[in-house]
């Protein structure tokens, strides 16, 4: 049976991505941090908590990321972890370096030095590019982060390319565009809104505070983009990938499909807030997935319309759940 050590499995990807390395038949081990409160309640949601096995650990610390890999014997480790909300990072930049940029290098050197043969996957992000250099972003168009969060993130996808060409390692940076679901954390905006959506429907809210809703994200579904993780994996020699739908939309498009599906008026609910502007804001991100399409044979399957409707119905569900409605 193969095995695989996911760090970041309380988080939406790592949530999805062990129920598919299930699904596969692997063995999957996650690398849990200590939180004072219970955060295991996405791997609860998809009912595989009892089947994944937790160990001790943080990817600030070298100590426990070797333990892990001797434990669980993995032959796959997928670094998810990172404090990935970019809003946060400028008010705990040093916390995200740390976290987000040097727990990458402390995974890819326990690799190093207990078993280079492991194969390794780093979650990059369209951040990266930031200030976009080119219209339709590409594993070739330049890297110009904007925030904290982007800076930390473009360390890890470097020192990724860099343990590739220096110690041989089955090393893989995907760099993913954003990617959503009813298990995203709800301070992300297309989870802020659809879960607002469900409490203006059910009458417990009236209005939405947003930020600079003129920003347009290429907004696909997590559920998709886990397997591309998997299949870059699966590849004789490892690379990176842009991996995207192809399609860009605003922040206010994006509401407009979650207040039209209930029926309701965005303009009656939406209140522009400045406290939500960024420091330094990435306006418009659009990803070209064409070499995932070719080499890995990966398409974003759902559509945002899709992806935003399953988010609204997952939110009315929870929140008449909350109100015994
Ligand atoms: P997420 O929901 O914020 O999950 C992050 C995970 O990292 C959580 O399980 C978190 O645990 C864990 N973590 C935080 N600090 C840690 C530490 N010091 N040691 C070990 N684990 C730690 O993020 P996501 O949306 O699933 O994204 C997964 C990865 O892909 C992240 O690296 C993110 O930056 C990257 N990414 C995401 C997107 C996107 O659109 N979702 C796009 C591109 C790249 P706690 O919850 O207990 O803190
Ligand atoms: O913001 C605008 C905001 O926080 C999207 C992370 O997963 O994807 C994510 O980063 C846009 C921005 O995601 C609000 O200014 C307006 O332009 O949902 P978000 P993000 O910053 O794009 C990338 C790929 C990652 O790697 C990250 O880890 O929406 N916006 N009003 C707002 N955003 C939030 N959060 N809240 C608002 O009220």
């Amino acid at each position: 049976m193969k095995s695989a050590l996911i760090t970041g499995i309380t988080g939406q990807d790592g949530s999805y991505l062990a129920q598919l390395l299930l699904n596969k038949g692997y063995k999957v081990f996650g690398l849990f941090p200590r939180r004072s409160t219970d955060s295991t309640w996405r791997l609860e949601f998809l009912n595989i908590k009892d089947d994944v096995e937790f160990i001790d650990g943080d990817v600030t610390d070298l100590a426990s990321i070797l333990k892990a890999l001797k434990v669980s014997k993995a032959t796959e480790v997928y670094n998810l972890a990172a404090q990935s909300f970019v809003g946060t990072s400028w008010e705990q930049p040093i916390l995200t370096a740390n976290v987000t940029g040097t727990g990458v290098v402390n995974v890819l050197e326990a690799i190093r030095i207990f078993d280079p043969s492991i194969k390794f996957y780093q979650a990059s992000t369209s951040e990266m590019f930031g200030l976009i250099q080119e219209e339709m972003q590409s594993e070739k168009t330049p890297f110009y982060p904007r925030s904290p969060y982007g800076v930390a993130k473009l360390y890890g996808h470097w020192i990724t390319v860099n343990y590739r060409e220096s110690f041989d390692l089955h090393a893989s940076s995907g760099i993913l565009f954003n990617h959503e679901s009813p298990l995203r954390g709800i301070e992300f905006v297309t989870r802020k809104v659809t879960d607002a959506v469900a409490r203006i429907k059910l009458g417990k809210q009236q209005e939405l505070r947003l930020g600079n809703i003129d920003a347009k994200r290429d907004w696909g579904f997590a559920g998709d983009y886990v397997e591309a993780m998997w299949l870059m994996l699966q590849q004789e020699k490892a690379d990176d990938y842009v991996i995207a739908t192809g399609e860009t939309t605003t922040v206010r498009d994006m509401c407009n499909i979650a207040f039209n599906h209930v029926n309701l008026n965005p303009e009656d609910h939406i209140v522009i807030d400045p406290k939500f502007y960024r420091p330094a804001e990435v306006d418009v991100l659009l990803g070209n997935p064409e070499k995932a399409k070719n080499a890995l044979g990966w398409n974003a399957s759902t559509s945002l319309n899709e992806l935003i409707t399953m988010m609204v119905e997952a939110d009315m569900h929870r929140v008449k759940k909350e109100f015994g409605i």
